[in-house]
């Protein structure tokens, strides 16, 4: 493994005359700025986090940054799905801008990615990163990406792969390529698959069932029908027939790999393939390396787990430890994971000055496509806190998020109800870093770091926020408007079905005497719904 420890600099700095005074001003701002991580966990609800409500989970590692630093109560995701959310946070525009099938083949549009994506993201537009790195920063990704790498339909898993986040500014890179529950279940570090033997290539589709192996699960031949996965010159029975560990409820049964069935198809890459149990401290002891390895350089680390994304599989060490089961388990694993990264910052004195922000892509699900139980075992727990919907939905369960910011040099502890998006971090970014126009450097997106740390207690005027179909939602001075969509009111993939807040009519609810979204009060407040859809209709628009 080979990690960038030469920070880069901007031309514009390596060009300025080296006069005594002004080189050591540069380096006392750059000694200045802080480290950056973005903890950036996957479905964590506002309710997932004992520091936000959560009573019969706890987070003590999550707990401890809230109590030293700031808890948002209004911050925002930008979208109910990962691949928005992502994109938006890294790019600072809004993901809904891009036409269907961008980059990501006709049949998802501009929502989730498939496994087979290109890079999605366009390696010419600035991101959090490339911002980053020429103020000087090194930057590693590493955990879940689900943006795409290679070209449209996906990269040559055997190869080189590109491109990828090395070519929007990050310097180490280790991914869990799209999510947990898709092939292939391989890590990617540096552009290759880690562990691929090159006699056993990887083949990948999301079409049609490949290779000779017969990967497709089936419930009525159980345990599997698989007899795919050989090393060569090993026999086809193979590892992947000893047992199922999950059954799907909903698609999910395509491949079988480590006893999980997964999106997609996959043959090969057997002595790639990763184990589930292990994905946790896989990447937890990938990110603490990084950090050990720069702790000389200013760093920007994008930690983004698979907890508590399905499937749910914990490390032995963390399953049955909760009193909500498997869903309760997976959150305590992520927890330590946050630990882990501030135990690391604090044995090497770089707490201080590092900046942590802790927060989730989009809102909490039960059953996302597997039976583990989590449904009849979370009884009480309520992962989206006080709001409607979850996951995918245009109500606020889907996209109001746990949102810590910790910096002790910078940051008092309290906590904050501005209003805030995660569009607006790459702006924010570029002014702590001292960017010339930071309000400049995206379209969507703003400055605003008075609100990040803690000295502007009302944040941005506006929130906008897209559901799994495309409805966008904004959320204005307690005031919440859902544009009218014809898509379905349910998700019929989750168990219980997630209510994906779509209806044809305007909706209107007011957040501060209805918190739970229940009264929609558009007819009575036709004023009120001329103001919000005139913000969705001018910012969709560019006005
Ligand atoms: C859905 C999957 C769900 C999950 C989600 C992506 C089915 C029925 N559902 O299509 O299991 O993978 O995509 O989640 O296949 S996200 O958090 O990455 O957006
Ligand atoms: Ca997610």
């Amino acid at each position: 493994m080979k990690i960038q420890t030469i920070p880069r600099f901007s031309p514009l700095l390596l060009t300025l005359p080296v006069a005594l005074s002004s080189c050591s001003n540069i380096e006392d701002s750059t000694q200045k700025k802080p480290n950056i991580i973005i903890i950036y966990t996957d479905d964590v609800g506002y309710g997932d986090i004992s520091s936000y409500g959560a009573s019969l989970v706890r987070t003590p590692g999550i707990d401890n940054l809230a109590s030293n630093g700031l808890k948002f109560t209004n911050a925002y995701a930008t979208s109910a799905t990962s691949t928005p959310s992502r994109y938006s946070l890294l790019t600072g525009e809004y993901y809904w801008r891009k036409p269907p099938g961008w980059r990501v083949g006709d049949l998802e549009g501009t929502s989730i990615a498939p496994g087979d994506a290109g890079m999605i993201i366009d390696t010419g537009i600035p991101t959090i990163p490339s911002m980053l790195r020429d103020a000087g920063y090194v930057n590693a990704v590493v955990g879940k990406w689900h943006l795409g790498l290679g070209p449209l339909g996906g990269p040559d898993w055997n190869g080189i792969i590109n491109p990828g986040p090395e070519d929007i500014g990050f310097d180490y890179v280790f991914l869990i390529p799209a999510t947990g529950d898709r092939v292939p279940c391989v890590y990617v570090e540096n552009r290759k698959v880690v562990n691929l033997d090159p006699n056993d290539p990887i083949e990948v589709s999301f079409n049609q069932p490949i290779g000779d192996d017969t990967t497709i699960y089936n419930p009525d031949v159980t345990p599997a029908i698989i007899t795919s996965y050989p090393k060569p010159g090993e026999s086809r029975i193979s590892k992947e027939r000893e047992g199922i560990k999950m059954h799907p409820s909903f698609g999910h049964d395509q491949t079988i790999v480590n006893g999980i069935p997964r999106i997609g198809y996959m043959t090969g890459g057997y002595a790639a393939r990763w184990r589930d149990e292990d994905m946790a401290d896989m990447i937890t002891e990938k990110a603490v390396n990084f950090i050990r390895e720069n702790r000389n350089n200013k760093f920007f680390l994008y930690f983004s787990t698979h907890d508590i994304h399905v499937p749910r599989v914990p490390h032995e060490r963390f399953a049955g430890q909760s009193q909500i089961g498997v869903y309760g388990d997976v959150i305590k694993q992520m927890d330590w994971c946050v630990g882990e990264i501030m135990n690391t910052l604090d044995e090497l004195n770089l707490t201080e000055n590092t900046l942590v922000i802790f927060t989730s892509d989009n809102g909490p699900v039960l059953d996302d496509g597997y039976h583990d139980g989590t449904p009849e075992e979370t009884t009480g727990h309520q992962p989206a806190g006080p709001y409607r919907g979850g996951k995918y939905s245009a109500f606020e369960g889907g996209t109001k998020i746990p949102f810590i910011v910790h910096w002790p040099a910078k940051v008092k502890p309290g906590i904050s109800a501005a209003l805030f998006s995660q569009i607006d971090i790459l702006a924010t970014f570029a002014s702590l870093v001292g960017h010339e126009s930071p309000d400049s450097i995206t379209y969507d997106g703003s400055d605003h770091l008075p609100a990040l740390l803690g000295e502007d207690t009302e944040g941005r005027e506006f929130v906008i926020q897209q559901n799994m179909g495309g409805t966008l939602s904004v959320v204005k001075d307690n005031w919440k408007y859902i544009e009218p969509s014809d898509g379905p009111a349910l998700n019929p993939y989750t168990t219980p079905n997630i209510e994906l807040g779509n209806y044809p009519g305007h909706q209107l609810y007011n957040l501060e005497k209805d918190i739970g979204e229940k009264i929609n009060v558009a007819g009575d407040n036709s004023q009120k719904v001329k103001e919000l859809s005139g913000i969705l209709e001018r910012v969709r628009n560019r006005e």
